[in-house]
């Protein structure tokens, strides 16, 4: 590889990211500056990295998303480019245009597209001009009258959508005339309220699509790729939970015309980094959802059936490298699966769970990438996003894959902290999910994950056995290990479990 122009990079997020990009950095031969606010100051992103400095208190605010500190921060130690990450300033066209105006280089795209593709409206006729598939739906409506125009044309059900909007804030469903008036006027002050923008627009309510992505990387010279898709529809309010590659109902026939059109979107908005273009998919047919100008936590099962190193890449575009290669046919290469193991109970409606992780012993053996932000007595607080890893493995084929994310699931052991590992072993012994029977509401779909303990299921001798298991940990037992018989390799509901060794635990589905 040719020498980069660059030798140093600030890191501007912390978390299981900033390792990511702190890793990438050291296989490049750059050195790499992690930020901290206090409460991080021995978070493993600053452990890793070649040198640290503080930014200030927990409040995000006041640390992470303070661009003139990171800024700073970027120039006291030489720093040439600033990776954002995601989440906080990542998307930020304000920041990314400080940090050029600053002399340093934005790992990501040019302000402009960030730009473009923030106001919905706009990203849509965008897209329609260059051929991409768009919902059928309006401009921005002004009044309810213009509203109820654009809905009979377009047909309900709708779906009122925040002009300024993303991340569902400002959206609702629309079944039919009657509800129009009340629907407009609460989409329109929750717009206001979300984004100090009150325009809304609508478009044909698709039932139980699925979230298809497509990676692209492009450089500044015009070349881009795409890398295919993942299939992203597990989700709950709008937090994934659960990303696959390939997805399941993508063949290579739609693969190549789904990639082409996102190339097309590239094109369109002069796109440069890695970035994402996300579908809606139903029976067949895709329609743009949006792009998302940054680095997905999700790009992991990406790079598994790719082999692409989408950090390095990212990092080689924004020092000005040519992309200089092509996709190989052979892609996707077997299947991915990630987990994101955050630190929400299951069990009690996803509520934040904090505390110090008094014990953690990640998963390892054939195929499996755990990439934490966290560490054997690390306190998780409730300032930042509550993503503590992701689990991803890699297999010969979906079976495989299923079977794998279930057995590391399985090793995988933290005490003191509640995570959503329980949920992700149900779904792995779930049949609609072996099946592919997947879609946006598959979470609401399946109550029965989320059922938690069976008591009654429970033997005496069990329940001893558990009690004495919390005695020893001095915390709640995190159950793991799916406990009496299965019916067809799958879980009725995700019951207690226990760890290996710990009393009788017998062979699961
Ligand atoms: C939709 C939709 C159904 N029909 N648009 C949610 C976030 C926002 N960016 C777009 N979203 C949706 N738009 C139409 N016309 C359903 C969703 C949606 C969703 C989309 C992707 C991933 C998760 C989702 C969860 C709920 C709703």
């Amino acid at each position: 590889m040719s020498e980069l122009s660059l030798s140093r990079i600030l890191v501007a997020n912390r978390g299981e990211i900033a390792v990511r990009v702190v890793r990438a950095c050291r296989e490049m031969g750059i050195e790499s500056v992690a930020v901290y606010s206090e409460p991080d100051r021995l978070a493993p992103h600053v452990v890793l990295a070649d040198v640290t400095v503080p930014i200030g208190p927990a409040r995000a605010s006041e640390s992470y998303l303070d661009g003139g500190k990171l800024i700073d921060a970027a120039r006291l130690t030489g720093s040439q480019a600033i990776h954002p990450g995601y989440g906080f300033l990542a998307e930020n066209a304000v920041f990314a245009s400080d940090v050029l105006a600053a002399g340093l280089i934005f790992i990501g795209p040019p302000p402009e597209a960030i730009e473009a593709m923030g106001e919905k409206t706009r990203a849509r006729a965008l897209m329609r001009d260059a051929g991409v598939p768009v919902i059928p739906g309006s401009e921005w409506v002004a009044t309810e009258e213009e509203a109820r125009q654009a809905a009979n044309e377009v047909g309900f059900p709708v779906m009122l959508k925040a002009v300024a909007g993303g991340g569902g804030k400002g959206m609702r469903v629309v079944s039919e005339p009657d509800e129009l008036a009340s629907a407009f006027t609460r989409a329109r002050s929750e717009a206001e309220q979300a984004f100090g923008d009150p325009r809304v627009y609508l478009e044909r309510f698709l039932d139980r699509p699925r979230h298809i992505e497509i990676q692209v990387l492009a450089d500044r010279l015009g070349n881009a790729v795409h890398l295919g898709e993942r299939e992203c529809s597990i989700q709950r309010r709008h937090q994934k939970l659960i990303e696959e590659a390939p997805a399941p109902v993508v063949d290579a026939e739609l693969r190549d015309r789904m990639g082409r059109v996102a190339l097309e979107a590239v094109r369109a908005v002069g796109y440069e980094s890695a970035g994402t273009v996300e579908f809606l998919y139903v029976e067949g047919e895709f329609f743009f959802l949006e792009m998302n100008t940054r680095l997905q936590v999700e790009h992991p099962v990406t790079e598994m059936v790719t082999g692409v190193d989408i950090v390095q890449e990212q990092i080689r575009l924004a020092a000005g490298e040519p992309l200089g290669w092509e996709p190989d046919p052979a892609w996707p290469i077997g299947h991915s699966i990630e987990c994101r193991i955050s630190g929400e109970d299951p069990v009690n409606g996803f509520l934040p769970s904090v505390g110090r992780i008094r014990e953690l012993e990640p998963p390892g053996g054939p195929g499996v990438r755990w990439d934490s932000g966290v560490s054997t007595g690390f306190d998780v607080g409730p300032h930042y996003d509550p993503l503590l890893a992701k689990l991803i493995v890699h297999a010969g084929d979906r079976d495989q894959a299923i079977a794998r994310m279930r057995r590391a699931l399985l090793e995988l052991h933290v005490a003191g902290v509640r995570t959503t590992q329980p949920f992700h072993i149900a779904v792995m012994g779930e049949a609609d999910f072996h099946e592919g029977r997947i879609s946006i509401r598959y979470v609401e779909d399946h109550p029965e994950l989320l059922a938690g303990v069976e008591e009654e299921l429970l033997d005496a001798a069990t329940i001893a056995a558990v009690l004495l298991e919390e005695e020893r940990h001095g915390a709640p037992m995190i159950p793991i290990r799916p406990l009496g018989p299965t019916e067809d390799g799958q879980l009725s509901g995700w019951q207690r479990a226990f760890r290996p060794g710990a009393a009788d635990w017998k062979a699961g589905g």
